[in-house]
């Protein structure tokens, strides 16, 4: 599926705004079958939950409603016309007027449903979206519904950020011709100065009388290179490689011609395209060959008011700000961002490791915290063979929206699954092959926690990089840096002699509150903060395998009420929530950003 466009041949029309909005009732009232009334109203995109002041909403376990009149422009009478959704949280039902016409599983991927049959051009109908929050055991992320005694029912989850929900990504009417492009893939390689573009266009029907037309442009616009053929390679002389830092993005120009009138152009569609290869050797991460060493964080899409309402304002400001910081690249934690986010990252040569939703596969962590037993995480009862559907499918999604992203250099299957215990390797095992053969030419990873070390872990041997969560000096060790770094770099050490892989700490840090300073080692401070990055990053400079450190994380979000230890949410960011800079951040721009401070990786450092 991909994202619409406007050009000659398609338009697009945006659906953002403010929409009616509703609560399902106790009782099922079919509210698509009529005007949702307009006392409450909520803007697109954005979380529904703190849009207003009222904890029923920002609490609501199940569905609401969306609401809006949607008219087809009159001009569309020779089109295919769409309505997509960026992404609906977690499960979105579409109804035009009174017909369900798509229903969609997955809170942070596209769909969307062609609507051509139903509505005809000129004519206004009722779109209503409605939207459940509701995570079970057969869900990605998955979660458990409590029913309390006085009937209402509580949503938990083991994930540490908020189940925030609704539309948080933008709706779109588009129209397509009848005859279009519904899919292009490419792959790069490069051989010396030569790079290679293999691609593959998709049409939604046979191309019959019509011809196509594939031309590659570059930066200056300059045709590089053009074929007819469906499915091939371009070759590009002297390619102007996609680096990390220095981004190039030539232009893949797909175009379906008519033969009478000769050349008329049909349909077009244009997609960026960075020539880069991402390989994993020995103990080393290579971008194009040379060994890359990853600077930067874990992040969260959570602003205030808006939840994970996409904002570009925000959105622009976060890659200011890591660069500024001096980060390379960033984890999407946890779970698909916005496609905005991995195009602004192709753009300005951001590295990412792309995260699916599979979070909190692990019911032993939010046991452990609140003194509970812990029941088994892969069982008949818990995560079983529907939770691994979902999770399929979830990868299925996340490879298909973003797999010609050239800052895309590695999936990351999961976040923290109990990778110690039985029955992973069952779960898993099929999930890594799906996504190689999904996509053979990226690196698989995912994000291992510290109860399941180098010792207890089964299947790590699956996966290509070793990315370790690690708290030392914080979960483990608490104000006691002198033996926390010890501690971390045993750890690291064991990682690398079993296995002798690369390996990235995706995440370590501590909680810090803003405007806290103490002298001495005093958790919460802004200095203590800082002293655990310096710790942390003199054992990274001497245990050779580690070619990364993401620090968790970029700003402070919000996470679940329920989750008492928290205060008025995670604090862990290195900005404030409103990205205010605590002063481990100058801990991160001196060994980022000048000579003296990274002691390996130098390719790191920023080209442009
Ligand atoms: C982790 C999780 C992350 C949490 C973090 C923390 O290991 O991956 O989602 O927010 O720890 O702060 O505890």
């Amino acid at each position: 599926m991909l994202k619409p466009q406007q050009n000659a041949a398609r338009e697009l029309v945006s659906l953002d705004g403010i929409w009616n909005f509703a609560l399902a009732g106790p009782e099922p009232n079919e509210p698509w079958t009529r005007q949702i009334p307009p006392s409450l109203q909520i803007p697109v995109p954005a979380s529904y939950n703190d849009i207003f002041v009222d904890r029923k909403i920002r609490d609501h376990v199940g569905w609401v409603y969306y609401q809006r009149s949607v008219t087809v422009p009159r001009s569309w009478s020779d089109q295919r016309y769409f309505i997509r959704f960026d992404a609906a949280t977690h499960q979105g039902r579409v109804y035009a007027d009174n017909a369900l016409v798509v229903d969609h599983i997955g809170g942070y991927t596209p769909f969307e449903v062609d609507i051509t049959e139903l509505v005809k051009p000129g004519q206004t109908f009722r779109l209503t979206v409605a939207v459940n929050n509701e995570l079970t055991w057969h869900t990605i992320p998955p979660g458990k519904i409590e029913t309390l005694e006085n009937g209402d029912r509580k949503q938990h989850y083991q994930h540490d950020f908020f189940n925030y929900s609704g539309l948080a990504r933008s709706v779109w009417l588009y129209s397509v011709p009848k005859t279009f492009i519904n899919a292009i893939a490419v792959k790069t390689h490069v051989d010396g100065t030569t790079g290679k573009i293999d691609f593959d266009i998709g049409s939604n029907g046979p191309l019959d009388e019509l011809q196509l037309r594939i031309s590659l442009f570059d930066e200056e616009g300059e045709l590089v290179n053009q074929t007819s053929s469906q499915k091939g390679s371009l070759e590009i002389p002297s390619v102007h490689l996609w680096q990390p830092g220095a981004a190039y993005l030539y232009q893949l120009r797909a175009e379906i011609l008519s033969q009478d009138p000769a050349d008329d152009v049909v349909d077009a569609y244009e997609l960026p395209v960075g020539v880069r290869t991402v390989k994993v050797s020995g103990n080393q991460f290579l971008i194009n060959g040379e060994p890359f060493y990853f600077t930067g964080f874990g992040k969260h899409e959570d602003t205030p008011i808006r939840g994970k309402g996409h904002d570009p304002a925000y959105m622009v400001h976060d890659f200011q700000l890591m660069r500024w910081v001096g980060a390379n690249s960033f984890r999407t934690t946890h779970y698909p961002y916005a496609e905005e986010v991995l195009e602004y990252a192709d753009r300005h040569g951001i590295v990412v490791i792309d995260e699916t939703a599979a979070v909190g596969l692990n019911l032993a962590i939010v046991a452990g915290v609140l003194g509970l037993k812990a029941t088994p995480t892969f069982s008949p009862d818990t995560m079983n063979h529907q939770t691994q559907a979902a999770h399929a499918q979830a990868i299925r999604e996340l490879v298909a929206r973003d797999k010609n992203h050239p800052s895309v250099v590695m999936w990351a299957l999961a976040n923290e699954p109990s990778s110690s215990e039985s029955g992973v390797r069952e779960y898993m095992e099929p999930l890594v092959a799906l996504t190689r053969e999904l996509d053979p030419t990226r690196p698989l990873c995912f994000a291992n926690e510290n109860q399941a070390n180098a010792q207890a872990d089964y299947i790590s041997d699956l996966f290509d990089v070793l990315c370790l969560n690690r708290y030392y000096g914080w979960y483990i060790n608490t104000g006691n840096l002198e033996a926390a770094e010890p501690g971390l770099e045993k750890d690291l050490r064991s990682w690398q002699s079993k296995y002798d892989k690369p390996i990235i700490m995706t995440e370590y840090g501590a909680d810090t509150l803003a405007g806290l300073h103490a002298v001495g080692d005093v958790p919460w401070s802004e200095e203590y903060q800082a002293n655990i990055l310096e710790m942390s990053h003199r054992v990274f400079d001497r245990v050779e395998n580690v070619v990364g450190e993401h620090v968790w994380n970029f700003a402070d979000f919000q996470t679940p009420s329920t989750f008492i230890f928290r205060v008025d949410g995670n604090k862990k960011g290195v900005f404030t929530r409103d990205r205010r800079p605590k002063s481990a951040v100058q801990v991160l721009r001196k060994r980022w950003t000048e000579p003296s401070g990274l002691k390996k990786g130098q390719y790191s450092t920023r080209k442009q």
